[in-house]
């Protein structure tokens, strides 16, 4: 169906940054004119820039390269104030419609409801989903807020309630008119009378209550966040930050940037059901550990938890995303990644299989059992792996063992398992991940790394995991 095309064309689009070496600086050149109008709207819409006043040279903060300098600081990108690629590629992506930053005097700043007590309406519905559904999506993305917080929610079917819930498209009475399937999903109005804390969805979207088109629980949670009075986040693993990423689906739980938000406001409520509320990793904490390193394309991707960091060769910026918004299909916490650059694919791995990828897509006949590649059946994961260019070997280590596996032929060398004391002494009894640069090999075990030399075979310095991003 058509919406869903486009949610997949986006997602295309969002991934080519991977297949390009990055160039860092000037390439608008590329741009066509109906580019940089898009440019111009989204910058419009999400950082207020208003139409520049003709023949008046304006040193003002409200240029576009102000307001692309506003929206690459926003997102973590390098900040050029100039259109590139990466920035391009980010204004594709299926969003919600409430802007990022900048002083609006449509969405005044800090409101918040006075009450604890909140009604909510369905005024209209969407035809993608049975009304059953649509009611227990909102009323779970509800839940979400209530508990956390001493809010209560209550709905009506008649009458006016503090949040009142629609579904439109186009232009659909208030000024904020949707724009057709994808990128303007949903927005909602902050706490207020009249139009204060509505929420409003774009029904030129398919809905749905899995990973087709777009979850309505997970867009309208985003929504009825800012219905209570919350902006966007710049955190990419929290449920404010204004891009959509279908999140898998295992058990929401709402992520910790967005408790301490809305606690911010009304502070906690007594009766949460999932205290543990995941946290966005910091790549400069003392005691930084990795979960998997790989290289990809020329980029280096550092796997922890939920996210990977993308560290490109020439930017110090190393940039935060979720796995799931490159790769939908992978699992959380990944085990051990490598690439075989001859092959172009990278391998991911988690407990007892493995998936191939060629950039964002699976190649066919993946995920696999580990066990076809030529590991014992009880194994039941690899810690770490890594391909040495040179020999055309790819190393994987589990415990205190590890393998030696031939790419070429596609089998595991004989002689191995090994013990990793045997051949790579003093780099402890564990390895979380491995890659490989200039003849060294680079070990990782807790907030500690090993450099390992691999003609001379010792280790030849000790590092703290977190200096792969200069901290
Ligand atoms: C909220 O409403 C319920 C009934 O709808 C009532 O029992 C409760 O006392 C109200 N709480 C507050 C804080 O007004
Ligand atoms: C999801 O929505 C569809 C369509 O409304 C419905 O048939 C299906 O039962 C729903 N699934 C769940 C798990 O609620
Ligand atoms: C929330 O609403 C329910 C039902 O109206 C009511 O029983 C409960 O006491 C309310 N809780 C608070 C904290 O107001
Ligand atoms: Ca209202
Ligand atoms: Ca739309
Ligand atoms: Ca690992
Ligand atoms: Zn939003
Ligand atoms: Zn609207």
């Amino acid at each position: 169906m058509q919406p869903r095309l486009s949610a997949v064309f986006f997602f295309l689009l969002g991934l080519s940054l991977c297949l390009t070496v990055p160039v860092p600086l000037d390439d608008s050149h590329e741009f066509t004119e109906e580019d940089i109008r898009f440019a111009e709207r989204y910058l419009r819409t999400h950082y207020d820039l208003r139409p520049n006043p003709t023949g008046i040279m304006r040193k003002s903060a409200n240029t576009m390269a102000s307001k692309l300098r506003e929206m690459q600081a926003f997102f973590g990108l390098e900040v050029t104030g100039k259109l590139d690629e990466e920035t391009y590629e980010l204004m594709q992506k299926p969003r919600c419609g409430v802007p990022d930053v900048g002083e609006y005097n449509f969405f005044p700043r800090k409101l918040k409801w006075s009450k604890t007590n909140l009604t909510y309406r369905i005024v209209s519905y969407t035809s993608d989903l049975r009304r059953a559904d649509v009611e227990r999506a909102f009323k779970k993305a509800f839940k979400v807020w209530s508990d956390v917080t001493p809010l209560n929610f209550t709905r009506i079917r008649s009458g006016t309630a503090d949040i009142m819930i629609s579904f439109g498209t186009k232009e659909h009475g208030d000024f904020y008119p949707f724009d057709g399937p994808s990128g303007l999903l949903a927005h909602a109005f902050p706490p207020g009378p009249d139009y204060g804390g509505d929420a409003h969805f774009d029904d030129d979207e398919t809905w749905s209550n899995d990973s087709r088109g777009y979850n309505l629980f997970l867009v309208a949670a985003h929504e009825f966040g800012h219905s209570l009075g919350l902006e966007h986040s710049r955190d990419p693993g929290a449920l404010m930050f204004p891009i959509y990423t279908y999140t898998g689906k295992s058990g929401f739980v709402l992520p910790d940037d967005d408790v301490q938000g809305i606690q911010e406001l009304y502070g906690a409520g007594g009766r949460d059901p999932h205290p543990k509320h995941p946290k966005t990793p910091e790549k400069c904490a003392e005691d930084l550990s990795i979960d998997a390193i790989t290289k990809l394309r020329g980029e280096m991707l550092v796997f922890k938890d939920r996210f990977f960091w993308r560290l490109h060769p020439q930017m110090v910026e190393a940039e935060l995303v979720l796995i799931k918004s490159f790769w939908p299909e992978l699992p959380n916490k990944i085990d051990a990644a490598y690439e075989n650059p001859i092959k172009d694919l990278v391998f991911m791995f988690k407990g007892k299989k493995v998936w191939a990828m060629n950039g964002y897509d699976i190649v066919e006949g993946f995920p696999k059992k580990i066990y076809e590649m030529g590991f014992p059946k009880e194994m039941k994961r690899i810690d770490a792996v890594v391909h040495i260019d040179d020999t055309g070997k790819t190393l994987f280590f589990t415990g205190n063992k590890y393998w030696s596996y031939d790419e070429e032929t596609e089998v595991m060398d004989t002689g191995y398992p090994k013990f990793i004391e045997d051949e790579f002494a003093g780099i402890g009894d564990r390895v979380d991940a491995v890659y490989q640069r200039n003849g060294y090999l680079y070990f990782f075990n807790g907030p500690l790394q090993f450099e390992y030399s691999i003609w001379s075979k010792r280790i030849v310095r000790i590092l703290h995991t977190n200096s792969l991003f200069w901290c």
